[in-house]
């Protein structure tokens, strides 16, 4: 029985144990095989790996991990496929910390949504947002965490997708995956006072129910320090930049303030929002920054 392989993804690690579920929702304790800790290859939550079940011990091995859709450092998880950044009228919102995490997301290959909470409290938050990332094909969910309004259309576009939640403290993630998946995930000041500690122990757990499936981390930052990005390779972050590529008048242009450029002449045009360009310019000099300094 011991013999056969079988597959599954990491719900959770704990020390040097895995909590690994089947595609039929059974669950295992496994402990990684030495093949895999001497090529320091640690098992992510998230990741699909192939195992064999415990036979007479109290526990089987995992075997073997398979390639990665993607990575995350910080916190380390794998295959995260849809971003959800939660984004709220209050705290008031940081769109420059936003848009670093878009640009960082998409050129991971995850799909990214935002989603903009407590709209019993405001609703323009989400429509300006929503006419903001309309032409980077971002779309914008309002909700309503407390009430339940507006999950509906936010589950659908989650369904069978590995998803995790980002944005600034009191943002309102918890409440969020707490309305969704029936967690009871605690939310608000308490969970604040006490996150300094707790940070440092808690590790990463997928959370799976009725074809949701959400990574519940504390604190997901997709921050990683990224200082070898070349200036030139920020722009082609920008979705909404991509029909112009190609169009402006220097070959090399950086839509920054450069004449003839086809960025800033849509910017005018009304098709690229002014906001998000802006901001770009913004991490763009900060980029542009950081390459400078990339040896030092
Ligand atoms: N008015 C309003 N408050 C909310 C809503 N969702 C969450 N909150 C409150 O916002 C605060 C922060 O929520 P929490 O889920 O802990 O935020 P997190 O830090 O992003 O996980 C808490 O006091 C929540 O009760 C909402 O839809 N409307
Ligand atoms: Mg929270
Ligand atoms: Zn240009």
């Amino acid at each position: 029985m011991g013999e056969e392989s079988l597959r599954g993804t990491v719900i959770s690690g704990i020390g040097s144990f895995y909590t690994v579920r089947t595609a039929e929702g059974e669950t295992y304790i496994l402990r990684a095989q030495k093949k895999l800790r001497r090529a320091r290859l640690s098992p992510l939550p998230g990741d699909e790996v192939r195992f064999s079940p415990p036979d007479q011990s109290e526990h089987g091995w995992l075997e073997e991990i398979l390639p990665r859709k993607t990575l995350c450092l910080r916190p380390p998880v794998a295959n995260v496929e849809t971003l959800i950044i939660v984004l709220a009228p209050e705290p008031e919102p940081d769109m420059l910390l936003a848009d670093r995490q878009i640009a960082r997301a998409l050129h991971q290959g995850m799909r990214v949504i935002l989603a903009v909470n407590k709209c019993d409290l405001d609703r323009e938050l989400a429509l300006r947002l929503r006419e903001e990332y309309r032409t980077a094909g971002i779309p914008v969910f309002p909700i309503c965490a407390r009430t339940g309004e507006g999950l509906e259309p936010l589950r659908e576009i989650m369904q069978g997708s590995l998803c995790c939640f980002s944005g600034q403290s009191g943002a309102g993630k918890s409440t969020t995956i707490n309305a969704l998946m029936m967690t009871e995930l605690e939310t608000g000041d308490l969970s604040r006072k006490i996150a300094r500690g707790k940070n440092t122990t808690r590790t990463a757990v997928l959370l799976e129910k009725d074809g949701l499936r959400v990574m519940d981390t504390a604190g997901f930052s997709l921050l990683e320090p990224e200082k070898n990005l070349p200036p030139e390779a920020l722009r082609e972050r920008y979705p909404e930049f991509l029909p112009y590529e190609g169009k402006c008048r220097f070959h090399e242009c950086l839509h920054d303030s450069e004449p003839g450029c086809a960025v800033a002449e849509a910017v005018k045009a009304g098709e690229v929002s002014p906001a998000r360009w802006q901001r770009y310019r913004t991490l763009l000099a900060e980029t542009r920054e950081n390459w400078r300094n990339r040896y030092s």
